[in-house]
């Protein structure tokens, strides 16, 4: 295992081009299983941490439900919880490639759990995530995500499906009254233009094991469908910004330090962790 931050782990020139003609890159085995379960240890604690803070900073840390209404489907602002996934944030397997991409003066954007529980886990309408970020203050396409996959991600569960190539479209019109259960207002590709694209690039799902990572462009055209299945998809969102691109809602958020590929399992929870203001990078 590499220990260090030696910036190892860019983009090879194949991957290179795959993210320029397709827009994401699928790397398998990134996290080892002993890994993918110590995230998944601090899962449901990440969970209560992030909906306490939610009740003071409303810009880091929200929520959403699975569509049911029973159980959370989004907690976002892990990356400032105390927990193992604010070692995740910061792994060089993950930042190397949009450090290399996008240079080194980059802040967390935001950190999501992924909670698609098993027979009632939300759909995500297709979308660009730039569809979303612009109208946030955004003003270049700069950003850069990464998608961490803690359980199997097939079809039947709601495995993440993307057209390739259709970041070369730039950012197209979205509309912003999208419901699919669960409290949260998508943003959303209406059907006559996906109608269109669909015509040109053919829908391409993804299948995932616990692990593995999908990193994408935030114009990538990408969706998800309801998880109806038996079987939990649990994955994280890590989306990273530029310095010089943040919105002023972002204003005073650290840049991200790099962390090493023993931070996870060396994690020690914070056990007095209490909802503050963000002023440091957590973690070393
Ligand atoms: O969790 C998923 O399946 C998709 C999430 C997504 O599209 C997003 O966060 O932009």
């Amino acid at each position: 295992m590499k220990t260090s931050t030696t910036r190892d782990f860019r983009f090879t020139p194949a991957e290179l081009t795959q993210w320029k003609e397709e827009g994401f890159v699928v790397r398998k085995s990134v996290f080892s299983t002993q890994e993918v379960d110590r995230l998944l240890q601090d899962g449901e604690l990440a969970a209560k941490r992030c909906k306490e803070a939610s009740a003071i900073d409303q810009k880091q840390y929200f929520m959403y439900n699975n569509a049911s209404g029973q159980t959370m489907s989004i907690y976002a602002g892990l990356d400032h919880t105390g927990t193992a996934f604010e070692a995740m944030c910061r792994d060089p397997r993950i930042i190397d490639p949009a450090f290399q991409l996008f240079g080194e003066q980059q802040y967390i954007h935001h950190c999501k759990f992924m909670n698609k529980k098993a027979f009632d886990g939300i759909a995500w309408l297709w979308h660009q995530d730039y569809g979303y970020w612009q109208g946030m203050g955004s003003v270049k396409p700069d950003m850069f995500s990464v998608m961490v996959f803690l359980d199997h991600a097939v079809p039947e569960n709601g495995c993440l499906t993307v057209l390739p190539g259709s970041h070369k479209l730039g950012r197209l019109p979205h509309r912003e009254d999208g419901d699919t259960g669960g409290g949260l207002t998508m943003t959303f590709l209406s059907n006559s233009t996906m109608k269109e694209v669909c015509a040109r690039i053919k829908p391409l799902p993804i299948t995932c094991a616990p692990g593995d990572c999908i990193f994408f462009d935030c114009n990538l055209m990408h969706s998800s469908g309801h998880n109806l299945s038996p079987y939990d998809r649990r994955a994280s969102i890590v989306a990273y910004n530029t310095d010089e691109n943040r919105p002023g809602v972002h204003k005073g958020w650290p840049l991200v330090r790099p962390g090493r590929v023993e931070d996870i399992l060396n994690f020690q929870t914070d056990q007095n962790w209490t909802p503050g203001p963000r002023t440091s990078t957590p973690g070393r």
